[in-house]
């Protein structure tokens, strides 16, 4: 552990007059706040494994220095991350960039810090070395029968590794597609797909989950196999009830009203997980809430209003994950700002005024509808998180007590300067 039990008491016991004092004015402001709070503690946002270090930019690499080396790296900094914020239980592999030696070991390992086996991710949009066929031109979309099967198998293998680590869900995302037109049959690339994926559904044990996420472009630039929700969802509906859908924020095309996307997906029954970031123009993987926090707002606003209606766990029955990237930002700060910025937009949409707002949606009063939404996202839901993460055993002020604590120094001690971790 990084950051020692006494060193989390004592940053407490500094900033806990502040904010008790915060804490009993915004208690007596806020309506149900007793119940927020207990949504909130029991709210994990899975961590990515391939989060953890810097991952550069197509032009280059800027290393941060004490980036985590091993899988069990990666546990110690997700161990981390939770022990300061007690949101980040649980993490999400990719295949083959973590392939566990000893999985049982690896278990434990996770278990000791309190983190969970999140979706498992498989990778089909590298080679790796001493693979047969090439995915240059696609993977269970290929032309050739050979390339597709092996596809099929790496997926396969991943479902095995994730059952060993007591995951309960796929995630596939395709880079598959084409770059020019006329390079690729649309519909033949689509039932290639189709079949691929069937073969790997048929390899999902009865509890497990399968998401199919979507890409509008990148790496392919003129068609994706799997390009928009649309897409998505014919896959998972054509496959069965363990098949859903996977939003990831920065993968639609410019202005895509992704509140209204969520909102259908849930109705439909097939929306599965989240993958969370910002973005200015695309897939730019960019710290969650740091371009557009009102937008995240008015997404968590139809989840929110959609679990509702479906009276579905808010913590359990979908999959929360941040997917992001990071150049200029020490990777653990940005992850620890990612996690706040979700659970404040969760917190805000939790307190719309749901009866008054659908009230006034029947009245036609238009005015009334954006003052409701407006009062949620103006309120500072801050000291209601730090009242959570206190009750559940967490800091006041994670940001504060990583740098208080000199981790990424203490890190590099152990670590060195020029680590690499993510597979990249
Ligand atoms: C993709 C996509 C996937 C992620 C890879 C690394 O753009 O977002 O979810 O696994 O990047
Ligand atoms: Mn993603
Ligand atoms: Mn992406």
């Amino acid at each position: 552990m990084l950051v020692d039990k006494n060193l989390l008491e004592s940053h407490n016991a500094d900033l806990i007059a502040k904010h008790q004092k915060k804490f009993s004015i915004i208690k007596e402001e806020v309506i149900g706040v007793e119940a927020i709070i207990e949504k909130l503690v029991a709210y994990q946002i899975a961590i990515p494994s391939w989060a953890l270090g810097t991952g550069g930019t197509r032009f280059g690499r800027f290393a941060g220095g004490g980036e985590p080396r091993s899988l069990e790296e990666k546990i110690e900094d997700i161990g981390l991350l939770h022990t300061l914020n007690k949101s980040s239980g649980a993490i999400s592999l990719h295949i083959p960039w973590d392939i566990p030696a000893n999985p049982k070991a690896i278990k434990n390992l996770a278990a000791d810090y309190g983190i969970k086996f999140d979706a498992m991710n498989s990778n089909t949009f590298q080679d790796q070395p001493n693979q047969k066929h090439s995915y240059k031109f696609g993977s269970l979309q290929h032309v050739n029968k050979d390339t597709r099967q092996q596809a099929i198998d790496h997926n396969i293998e991943v479902i095995h590794h994730g059952i060993e680590l007591g995951s309960d869900s796929l995630t596939v995302w395709l880079a598959d597609g084409s770059s020019f037109p006329g390079q690729l049959n649309f519909r033949n690339a689509f039932n290639n797909t189709l079949q691929g994926l069937e073969e790997i559904y048929k390899a999902l044990p009865d509890h497990w989950k399968m998401f199919i996420e979507y890409k509008a472009f990148e790496p392919n630039f003129y068609s994706m196999t799997v390009g928009d929700w649309g897409q998505s969802l014919l896959y998972a509906t054509k496959l069965g009830k363990k098949a859903f859908t996977l939003v990831d924020l920065g993968h639609h095309l410019p202005n895509a009203n992704i509140q209204q996307i969520v909102a259908l997906l849930l109705n439909e029954q097939k929306l599965g997980g989240f993958h969370f970031n910002d973005s200015k123009y695309g897939d730019d993987d960019l710290t969650v809430g740091s371009i557009d926090p009102y937008k995240l707002f008015l997404i968590f606003n139809e989840l929110v209003e959609g679990m509702d209606a479906r009276g579905m766990n808010h913590a359990r029955d979908l999959g929360w994950m941040i997917d992001a990237s990071h150049n200029v930002k020490d990777p653990l700060e940005d992850l620890l700002q990612s996690v706040e910025a979700i659970k404040i937009a969760y917190t805000q949409a939790l307190l719309v005024d749901d009866k008054a707002l659908k009230e006034a949606q029947l009245n036609l009063d238009t005015v009334k509808c954006q003052e409701i939404l407006q009062a949620a996202f103006r309120t500072d839901v801050r000291t209601i998180l730090a009242e959570a993460r206190l009750r559940a055993g967490g800091a006041l002020d994670p940001l504060q007590l990583f740098r208080s604590a000199n981790v990424r120094a203490n890190l590099i001690k152990a670590r060195g300067e020029k680590t690499i971790a993510t597979g990249l």
